[in-house]
């Protein structure tokens, strides 16, 4: 399922894109499952026109059994030969015509369940329960990011636009980032279709212009553990090499 020439493109790029990774069937029992769920609590944000879920396999315990396919497993023990956890999850919805953009950035943050002071582990913010941490570069460096596509995406409804290679920059000044978006691609990726990405690629959202919904299970991975004294959050040994 994931080719050598994708997990090259991964590394040297920032991110690959796997148009089939889940079936039609898949994805129908997603969506069922994910719309089905009561969606209240302080993990659910739904505003007028933004819905996220986050701590998503905690909150819908269900979709823990229908994302651990055999064909993410595979794809996993390709990147990750000696295994590894999940270490967040969250739910996307960009509904048909959102008003919801998100501006260039990197994802620089990990959720622990405590704060301990940790050389290289910094700065923290805690909000609403939620403690989190910039970790040192190595941590997101060897972290990947997979977004499972459960409509068809594009340009029109709010698909993620990325930097490719810019994940090999490290952390960059925020004040640096807008002048570093010139080459901007835009991420189009179809209903089953997953898009493979590095915490550390610059990328952005623009509004829906579309009557089309946009919704992602968005999952990061990695097989690092943390020092003594820091857990993730969310972790979940669920997934393992073959
Ligand atoms: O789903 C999106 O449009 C953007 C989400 C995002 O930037 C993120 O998860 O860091």
């Amino acid at each position: 399922m994931v080719t050598s020439a994708s997990v090259q493109l991964l590394r040297q790029h920032g991110l690959t894109i796997l148009p089939q990774l889940l079936t039609l069937l898949e994805v129908t029992a997603l969506l069922h499952c994910i719309e089905s769920a009561p969606a209240a609590g302080a993990n659910f944000r739904r505003s007028q026109d933004v819905f996220a879920i986050r701590n998503l396999l905690e909150e819908i315990a269900a979709l823990g059994a229908l994302l651990n396919t055999a064909a993410l497993r595979d794809v996993l023990g390709e990147l990750f030969p000696t295994g590894c956890h999940l270490t967040k999850a969250i739910y996307f919805d960009k509904p048909a015509g959102s008003n919801w953009l998100v501006a260039w950035h990197q994802d620089l943050m990990i959720n622990v369940e405590h704060r301990a002071d940790v050389l290289g582990f910094g700065p923290w913010t805690a909000k609403a329960g939620w403690v989190a941490v910039q970790p040192p570069v190595e941590v997101l460096e060897n972290t990947i990011t997979v977004r499972l596509h459960l409509d068809d995406c594009d340009a029109t409804n709010g698909a993620l636009k990325v930097v490719p290679g810019s994940h090999r920059r490290g952390v960059v000044p925020a004040e640096t980032i807008a002048g570093q978006t010139a080459t901007a691609a835009v991420c189009a990726v179809p209903a089953g279709g997953a898009l493979l990405m590095k915490p550390l690629l610059l990328h952005a959202s623009n509004r829906s212009t579309s009557d089309r919904p946009r919704r992602v299970v968005h999952l990061e991975f990695s097989a690092q553990e943390l020092p003594a004294g820091l857990v993730w959050r969310e972790r979940r040994a669920l997934w393992h090499a073959r």
